[in-house]
């Protein structure tokens, strides 16, 4: 055994001097991340080294030589400008060129090509969106019988629910994971995130099994595998399938599917798995590091938990676990499109406080800096706001938690919205024959990727940070513990959230003071930003003399604005730290730089927001 072990490391330790000439091999496993950037981000810093969603998507298709498998939400690759139904009716086509729609059909063509080179394509869809629905896997199919298409309805299995992951497999060995839709829209209006493996059969097979679980729920007749339960653990009555560990043990059916959980018989529901299915697969990242350590593991996980199999855990346990994986007095990062600790699609509503929880719980015990970048965009849920400001008293109550000077709070929630120019001006160009202002196609501008980063591990997803998502809708995730993998998804949070198209969300009933700040030459004195019924106010005197202005919640931007401004901190233990100076550029009221010397460190930032003009006098 011994004499084994030696042998095993001379070996390896030989492999790991030949890595460099052997890495060309195709077989090895790569990966590397893929952001969509939204055109007309000018002052968003590009990351090195992060591929582009719309090279992705062509290569896996052009790549494909035997199969290719999608989940999507819907499809709509193809931009309709001419027809009144569609989200971009009405913008020109030199303006969808700059808008990159032609993207959207390069993806298009990619798949078509494949499909006409007889490698076997499936595509498993909801029912798709309004206008065209299910025609574009359709198109796709229509006389091919290497092309099958599925619409699959998972209200009919959870009351609610949709098939909401983005992933693609091709040959059964690259994979793509992450936020963007098959949509053009996707790759270039929308801020998206994902993690394109390569070579990785390992991983592709897994991803795989769960394509064919969903697959097969397709062919299954919902009305006699489906129970109404009432479930003991978010206390609602709904509609599971019947193998749902929600059900009691003696009531549940043996599941139909070709793969599934493995754990004890536990109710009600999926508690957290001790240890996880974990893939010790070697892979490789640019800038490459070849180490001759064990390779650092990676995971998926997946939602809802009745599709889970063998020791995959949830996707609900892969986010907390990676928010609990963070050192003492380390950094979380947390990108998503919404966030609600409730549902968002049952009747009466279910409470779903796991990811706040899993926060607090890091703020406290491991003194750890959370930094939540929530999108802020058209179809913004109103209630998103509370939830936030509810989580950030969790600075107040950490800080009051303990009295003496060694043990005082030294962990910290901030959360910032993410608002993508343009967010407010998106829709059809044209409207029953009349110019609606709009700037851009609808559902666009908005940061979409969902992702947790800690210093320790890197989990992206494909759900949004609500309740239905984990229990009723399809989501996968892939994590890793891959440290250049979770530095470069560090890389791209902090360019997002240090951008000029950040704002702070305010803590509850924190009233704003300014010492100093320059406005076109008048120095402020004070400013102030309060609610008034639905709308919020913000007051900024200048010289003493008021120069008030009513901001209702159209022109929140401005408040906003002028609350970061101020340069502002959200927390108490910062109130010292105030804006020092702040400096607007003379020629456009669009357009400034900001300054602020926080003691520690000076920001230094430009902004870019039209809205910025009600406070600059016309
Ligand atoms: C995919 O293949 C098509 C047809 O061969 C080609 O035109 C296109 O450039 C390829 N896409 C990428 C990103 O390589
Ligand atoms: C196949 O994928 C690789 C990246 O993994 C890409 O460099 C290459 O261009 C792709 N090939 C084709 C034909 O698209
Ligand atoms: C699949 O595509 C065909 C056309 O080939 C279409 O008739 C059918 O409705 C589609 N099926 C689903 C389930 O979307
Ligand atoms: C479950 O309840 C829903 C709505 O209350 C009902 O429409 C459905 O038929 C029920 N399903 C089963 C399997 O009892
Ligand atoms: C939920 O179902 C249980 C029995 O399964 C029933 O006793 C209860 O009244 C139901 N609750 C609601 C709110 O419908
Ligand atoms: C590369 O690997 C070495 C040792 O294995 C490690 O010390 C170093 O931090 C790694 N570099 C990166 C960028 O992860
Ligand atoms: C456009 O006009 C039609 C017919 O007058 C009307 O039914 C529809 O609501 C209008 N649409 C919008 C978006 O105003
Ligand atoms: C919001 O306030 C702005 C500036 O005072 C004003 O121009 C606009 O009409 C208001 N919008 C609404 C919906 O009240
Ligand atoms: C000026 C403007 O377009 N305001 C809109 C911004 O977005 C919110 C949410 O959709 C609308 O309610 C405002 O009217």
């Amino acid at each position: 055994m011994r004499r084994e072990l030696l042998l095993y490391a001379v070996v390896l330790a030989l492999a790991c001097l030949s890595l460099p000439r052997v890495v060309e091999s195709s077989a090895r496993c790569k990966a590397w991340l893929v952001q969509s950037i939204p055109t007309d981000m000018p002052e968003l810093p590009r990351v090195s080294g992060v591929l582009s969603t719309g090279d992705v998507f062509q290569w896996l298709a052009n790549n494909s030589t035997k199969s290719l498998d999608i989940i999507a939400q819907y499809w709509q690759l193809l931009a309709k400008p001419k027809d009144p139904r569609s989200g971009e009716f009405g913008y020109s086509d030199s303006e969808l060129q700059q808008f990159g729609a032609h993207l959207g059909s390069l993806v298009y063509k990619s798949i078509d090509n494949a499909a006409n080179r007889n490698v076997n394509i499936r595509l498993l869809s909801h029912s798709g969106l309004y206008p065209y629905y299910t025609k574009e896997p359709s198109d796709l199919a229509n006389g091919r019988p290497n092309v099958k298409n599925v619409t699959l309805l998972l209200s009919k299995w959870w009351g609610s629910g949709i098939v909401h992951a983005k992933v693609w497999i091709s040959d059964d060995r690259d994979v793509y994971i992450g936020s963007a839709n098959n949509d053009w829209k996707s790759l270039t209006q929308v801020k998206e995130v994902g993690i394109y493996l390569s070579g990785c059969s390992r991983i592709a097979r897994k991803v795989k099994t769960y394509f064919n679980n969903l697959w097969r729920l397709s062919t299954l007749d919902s009305s006699i595998h489906t129970r109404n339960v009432s479930d003991q653990q978010w206390l609602i009555n709904r509609t599971v399938p019947c193998w749902s560990h929600f059900i009691p043990n003696k009531a549940r059916c043996r599941s139909p599917l070709p793969s599934y959980i493995e754990t004890p018989n536990v109710s009600p529901g999926y508690p957290s798995l001790s240890d996880p299915e974990m893939l010790r697969v070697e892979i490789e990242t640019l800038p490459r590091n070849h180490s001759c350590q064990e390779p650092q593991p990676s995971y998926l996980s997946f939602a809802p938990p009745e599709l889970l199999f063998g020791k995959y855990q949830s996707d609900e346990q892969g986010w907390v676990d990676t928010i609990k994986s963070v050192v003492e007095g380390g950094t979380v990062r947390i990108n998503t499109m919404d966030w609600l600790g409730q549902s968002q699609y049952t009747t009466p509503k279910v409470y779903w406080s796991s990811l706040s929880s899993a926060v607090s719980e890091v703020v406290f015990a491991k003194k750890a800096k959370v930094k939540i970048l929530v999108a802020y965009w058209g179809h913004f849920i109103e209630a998103t706001d509370g939830y936030l400001r509810s989580l950030l008293y969790s600075n107040v109550l950490c800080s009051s938690s303990s009295s003496s000077v060694q043990s005082k709070c030294l962990g910290q929630v901030e959360i910032r919205y993410y608002m993508v120019p343009g967010f407010n001006k998106t829709g059809p160009a044209v409207i029953n024959g009349t110019k609606t202002g709009n700037l851009y196609p609808a559902y666009s501008r908005v940061n979409h990727g969902k992702y947790v980063v800690s210093d320790m591990r890197a989990h992206i997803g494909t759900s949004n940070l609500v309740w239905d998502y984990f229990f009723t809708t399809s989501g996968v995730s892939f994590g890793t513990y891959k440290m250049e993998i979770v530095l470069k998804l560090q890389e791209i949070f902090d360019a997002d959230w240090n951008s000029p198209y950040v704002v702070p969300v305010q803590e509850l009933g924190q009233d704003m003071v300014v010492k100093r700040l320059v406005i076109k030459g008048e120095v402020v004195i004070g400013a102030a930003a309060e609610w008034e019924g639905k709308d919020r106010t913000a007051v900024v005197i200048a010289e003493a003399r008021p120069i008030s202005t009513k901001m209702n919640s159209s022109s929140i931007l401005s408040v906003f604005l002028t609350i970061e401004t101020l340069c502002v901190s959200l927390l108490p233990k910062f109130q010292e730290e105030r804006a020092r100076e702040s400096e607007r550029e003379r020629e456009a009221c669009d357009s400034f730089v900001l300054t602020c010397d926080h003691g520690r460190e000076v920001e230094r930032k430009r902004y870019a927001l039209k809205d910025f003009s009600l406070l600059c006098p016309s």
